[in-house]
This record gives C-alpha cells, structure tokens and sequence, in this order.
C-alpha cells in the first residue's frame, strides 16, 4: 500500500524520516550530507564495536568475578579496594565524586543526633536533660538538613524512580524504623560519579559558576561555617547519653565520620583513600568493572582482563544476581560477621547473621555454581571485636554457641567452622574452601588478602585450557 506521501515501502513508519515533498535542490543538497555524516559516523562505531568483539574472541577470555553478599557487607568497599590496587588511575579520577557521598554521610549522621535531641524533648518536656544550650545547638545546626537535600537532589536529580520499589524504599523516611535515616541509593556507578564530577569540577573551578548553590545552600561552605557547632554537638555528654538510651552505635553505622570533624569540614577537603573506603553509597542493580590484572612469575608476567561485578545486597534486589551465575569463574561472597546483633533493615524480624548463613547456603548449593571458586570474607571483623570486648554476648543471639568463651577469637573460629561445614555438605561437587577474617576498610590488611586472591585465582585459570583460547 503506497504511504501517504507516495513512497513505496512495507515501513509504516518510512513517512517520518522521508524528505519532505517540497523540498528544494538546495535542501536537498544539506540533506543528503549530513546523512552521509551520520551515516559515516553510524559505520565507525559499529566497525570499533565490531573489533572489540573479534578481539574479545581471538584473547584470552576475562576473568569474571561476582561479589555476593547482603546489603552494607562490603561488596562495594571490597571493590574499591580492588580497583585502589589495581587501577589506581581510574579511583584517583573519582576522588572529587566521593567528597559530596562523604559529606552526605555526615550530614545524615547529623540528623539522626538532631532527631534524637527531639525525640527526648518532646519525651521529657519538662526534664532538664535537653537543656537550652543544646536546644540552641540543634537550631544552629538546622540548616545541614537543607544540605541533605541538595546533596541528594544531586546524586538523584529526577527524584525516586518509581517503578524501583527498593530505591523508592531509599527516599521514603517515614518508613523507617525509629534512629534508623534512610539512605540514598545508586544505579550505575558511572552515572552518579559523571554527576558529582561534573557539579564538584564547576565548584573547584575558579568561574565561581557552580550550579545551582549559594552559600547558604553549598554543602561545604555550610559544613565549614558549622564545623564548631559539629565538634560541639558530637562531644556534648546528653547526645553520648541519649545514643546510649537508645542503643545506636553510630561509630559502627556505615559512614560514620564525625569522629574526623576537622578533616571533612574544612574548605578544600579532599578525601583521603581511607576515608573513600569508608564511605557509604548503597547499590542497586548490577555493575560490571573492567581491570587489567597482571601476574609475575618465574616464566614471566602474564596479563589478563578482570570483570568484577558489583550487586546491591538489599532482599529485593537479589532477583537480579542470578542471570550472572552460569559463565561466572569466581564468587566473593561477603558475610558481615559484627551484624550477629542486628537485623535487616528491609526485614525486622529477621537477624542479618541468619540472613547471611542462609544465603550461603543458597549460594554453595546453586548447581549453576557447582564448579565455581567460591571464597569467602567473614568481614568487618574490627567491629565484631570491638562489640565482644564491650561485653555484647555472641551466645545471647547465637544459641549454638553455647558457653564458649566471648572473644574474637573463639567466635571467629567458630564462624569460619560453621560455613565451612554447610560449604562441604552443600557443594554438590568436591571443591576447596577458602575462607578470610577481614576488614575490607583496612587498606594494609584488604591488600595482602587481595593480592592473595589475585595469585589464586591467575592460577587456576592458566590451568583451566578453555580460558587461554
Ligand atoms: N568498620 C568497618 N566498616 C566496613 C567494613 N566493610 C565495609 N564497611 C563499611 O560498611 C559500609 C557498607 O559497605 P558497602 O561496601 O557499601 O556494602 P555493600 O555490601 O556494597 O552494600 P549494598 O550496596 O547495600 O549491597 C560502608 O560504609 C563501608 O565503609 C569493615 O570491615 N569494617
Ligand atoms: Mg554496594
């Protein structure tokens, strides 16, 4: 059936890209130029992509690496650390990103100390335990939560997409329980460090042409005006106390900086390695990390292409790890092992050390994962340690535990005994357990482990045939 402007195609659609009917020579002329530009630059691409993939088939094939593990185990710190080692250029080049993640951390752990202070006062109205001094100390300190917002206006400009219910889950505070803030989420890695970079490259810039901020509203001119009032409100006995009643560790909450006031307040603050490690971004979706890893040995260095891909751990985003396990070489699976205390955050009822075992399980008994090097993490073991010397019982929550005696020691022993036993009974072929004790925002002790790994791992692929083809 001829179109309705005469043209002679199947294409239903042809009509919206034809010429229009009463175009001139001239018209006619550019027309066909810049199709031709396009056109030009259409084949370029697919012939580079076209090389890439006959590359990516005549090399060796890339070592791909899953991180697994709930929510705040640290699969990202993990990741970080991977990439300080590895590919130092690309983490110094998102350095400026992490300033405003870090100054978002603190600003929340802020709110959570404010909203407590209003919690006692409208508790204790006529207690003098909020006393005047710190009631004007919380006005003082009000307009960090103004910066919050713009921070995370910032890393999420359109709002909440709504058809994510864990990123919606992120920007709903009210649903959280009591001293618990929610937190901000990302998607893609690239795309929130392309933001911060770009609005944080403008601040630095000498235009003074920063976006959208004016002093009252620039994250770092308002820390820095407030960095006495922080120190303050930080060191002040009724906000110690009050965290105390209400059993919040803040120093052991995932980015937790008010402990380096001076540092993160001052104007040209830029972030140290350590304090990049200890910043907190939760994940959504899956990322893929590109790193050339290379070997030395006797007969010579050999080289590689890692792909290490990062998940979110939140319950709601597991559904999406398992199209990644069938041509997966190897899994990091992270448990938190300082969280025998807590439970998740998206499920009160159930305990996070629990949560972790189960998944484990899951995990060591996937058919799709039988053959997969699988290397566990039992991390945050500075926690852990210091939770067991403040007298926090591990038997209190783990009853098998029984009277063994309550040190890091006993009960790391006991974790590592414990997974490895579900490892052997759950891996449906025989296979090598190989288990860390580790901190992953300890950058010494994460690199030794990691370089550990890497050795590992190069091994067993230059004896697995398949991947040298
Ligand atoms: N003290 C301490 N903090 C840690 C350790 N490992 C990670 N963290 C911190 O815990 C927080 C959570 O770590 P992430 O790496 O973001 O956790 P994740 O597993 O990627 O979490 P999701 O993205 O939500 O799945 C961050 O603030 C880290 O700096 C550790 O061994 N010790
Ligand atoms: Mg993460």
């Amino acid at each position: 059936m001829p179109s309705k402007q005469g043209l002679d195609t199947d294409d239903p659609l042809a009509f919206i890209t034809a010429p229009p009917v009463d175009e001139t020579p001239e018209q006619r002329e550019t027309r066909l130029l810049l199709e031709k530009e396009a056109k030009d630059i259409s084949d370029s691409i697919d012939e580079q992509l076209s090389k890439e993939r006959q590359q990516e088939k005549k090399g060796p094939k890339p070592v791909k690496i899953l991180l697994l593990g709930q929510s705040e185990s640290g699969k990202s710190t993990t990741l970080k650390n991977f990439q300080l080692m590895y590919d130092p250029k690309a983490f110094l080049a998102e350095r400026s990103s992490w300033k405003a993640v870090i100054q978002l951390n603190v600003v929340r752990s802020v709110h959570v100390v404010l909203d407590i202070i209003t919690r006692a006062e409208n508790l204790q109205r006529d207690s003098p335990l909020v006393d005047d001094d710190l009631i004007a100390l919380k006005l003082r300190l009000s307009p960090l939560v103004q910066v919050e917002e713009v921070l995370m206006q910032r890393l999420a400009p359109c709002g909440p997409d709504q058809s994510d219910p864990a990123r919606l889950a992120q920007v709903s505070y009210a649903q959280k329980p009591r001293g618990v803030k929610s937190e901000v989420a990302v998607n893609s890695a690239a795309q929130w460090k392309a933001i911060f970079t770009r609005a944080f490259d403008a601040e630095d810039s000498s235009s003074g042409a920063v976006a959208q901020d004016d002093g009252e509203t620039d994250p770092s001119v308002v820390l820095s005006t407030h960095a006495a009032d922080l120190k303050l409100l930080w060191e002040n006995i009724t906000v110690q106390q009050l965290l105390v009643q209400e059993n919040i560790r803040l120093q052991e909450a995932a980015g937790f900086f008010l402990d380096c006031l001076d540092e993160v307040t001052a104007l040209n603050y830029a972030p140290t390695d350590d304090h990049i490690l200890r910043a907190r971004l939760k994940t959504l979706g899956v990322s893929e990390h590109r790193i050339r890893m290379t070997s030395g040995g006797m007969s010579g260095s050999i080289s590689r292409d890692w792909r290490i891909y990062d998940v979110g751990g939140h319950r709601s985003l597991r559904p999406a790890w398992a199209p990644y396990f069938d041509d997966m070489h190897s899994i990091i699976f992270l448990c938190p092992i300082s969280a025998f205390d807590q439970v998740l955050a998206e499920e009160p009822r159930v305990n996070r050390l629990a949560d972790s075992v189960n998944l484990w399980t899951m995990i060591v008994s996937n058919k799709l994962l039988a053959k997969t090097n699988i290397i566990l993490f039992l991390n945050k073991t500075d926690i852990m340690r210091s939770k067991l010397d403040s007298g926090i019982r591990f038997s209190d929550y783990v009853n098998s535990y029984g009277k063994r005696p309550n040190d890091f020691e006993s009960a790391s022993s006991y974790l590592r005994k414990k997974f490895g036993g579900l490892f052997k009974e759950k891996s449906t072929l025989p296979r090598v357990f190989y288990c860390h004790l580790t901190t992953v925002t300890d950058r010494k002790s994460t690199q030794l482990i990691l370089a550990n790994v890497k050795d590992q791992l190069m091994q067993v692929y230059l004896s697995d045939a398949s991947l040298l083809m």
